[in-house]
């Protein structure tokens, strides 16, 4: 048994980002999968571990960690292993930037988009009755409100629409941050990039009129070098639903 335990869904999104973290650095796991399609996070053992009912979550010894950007950095400060945080305090301050960025602005309109293409057509096709009683176990009232409104499809034209103007402004904004340098926070591979790979890795595929080789060039170079890395290939390994079969858009030579 290893030290540390993560419980993890898909590779992707805020489950990837501790994963991938874990991975870069060499630091052995075990990986605990939550089936977030089928509601385990709201589960009681579950709860015990994070009483919020999200994914992801981490053990280490008798520690228990949630919120994925703080568990990358508690990742890289606690284990052996490349550093994932640069020398210089300017770059530090912009690597943690984009995190908060991407966080806090981008990640929830993705979610957005993601919930009402994917997760709510998925999960609908179950048993009404079953749903509803799944819904009241969700203990924070406002995911209720979003699977609610993910399961039944009511997001509003202007929610989706607030949504996607966002998910284009980031993407122009990563275009031209990458034209300035190899990486996205600094010259060396870092946290910033692990988050934004698990965020903008489809984005080609979902978003072909605003990113592919002719319009963003450098999101493409990026998105390329990122999976080319072992470890993002051994992190995906782990994934179980088809949903992994969209990070291959990248072995294409051309989008
Ligand atoms: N801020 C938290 C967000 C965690 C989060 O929202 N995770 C999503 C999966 S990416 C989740 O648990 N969704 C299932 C649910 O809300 O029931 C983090 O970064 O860890």
């Amino acid at each position: 048994m290893a030290e540390v335990t993560l419980y993890h869904w898909e590779p992707n999104a805020n489950s990837g980002k501790p994963m991938l973290a874990l991975m870069e650095k060499g630091v052995p796991f075990d990986s605990h999968y939550i089936d977030m399609l089928n509601f385990d996070q709201h589960r009681p053992e579950y709860l015990a571990i994070n009483p919020q009912g999200t994914i992801p979550a981490m053990t280490h010894g008798d520690k228990v960690l949630v919120e994925s950007t703080a568990i990358m950095e508690y990742v890289n400060e606690c284990f052996e292993g490349p550093d994932l945080m640069p020398a210089d305090a300017r770059d530090r301050w912009r690597v943690r930037w984009w995190m908060k960025f991407m966080d806090q602005w981008l990640a929830p309109s993705f979610s957005m988009i993601g919930w009402s293409v994917f997760i709510g057509p998925v999960v609908r096709q179950r048993d009404p009755a079953e749903l509803e009683a799944a819904i009241e176990r969700i203990p924070m009232p406002e995911r209720r409100v979003s699977w609610r409104k993910a399961i039944y499809g009511t997001f509003s034209e202007a929610e989706i629409a607030e949504s996607q103007r966002r998910v284009a402004m980031g993407i122009a904004m990563l275009e031209k941050e990458l034209g300035k340098r190899e990486w996205l926070g600094s010259d060396s591979y870092s946290l910033a990039d692990i988050n934004g790979f698990n965020l903008a890795y489809a984005i080609p595929l979902s978003q072909p009129e605003l990113s592919n080789d002719e319009l963003t060039p450098n999101l493409l170079r990026w998105l390329r070098a990122i999976y080319a890395r072992k470890a993002v290939k051994d992190c995906w390994a782990l994934g179980r639903t088809d949903m992994v079969k969209r990070v291959t858009i990248l072995e294409q030579e051309r989008i």
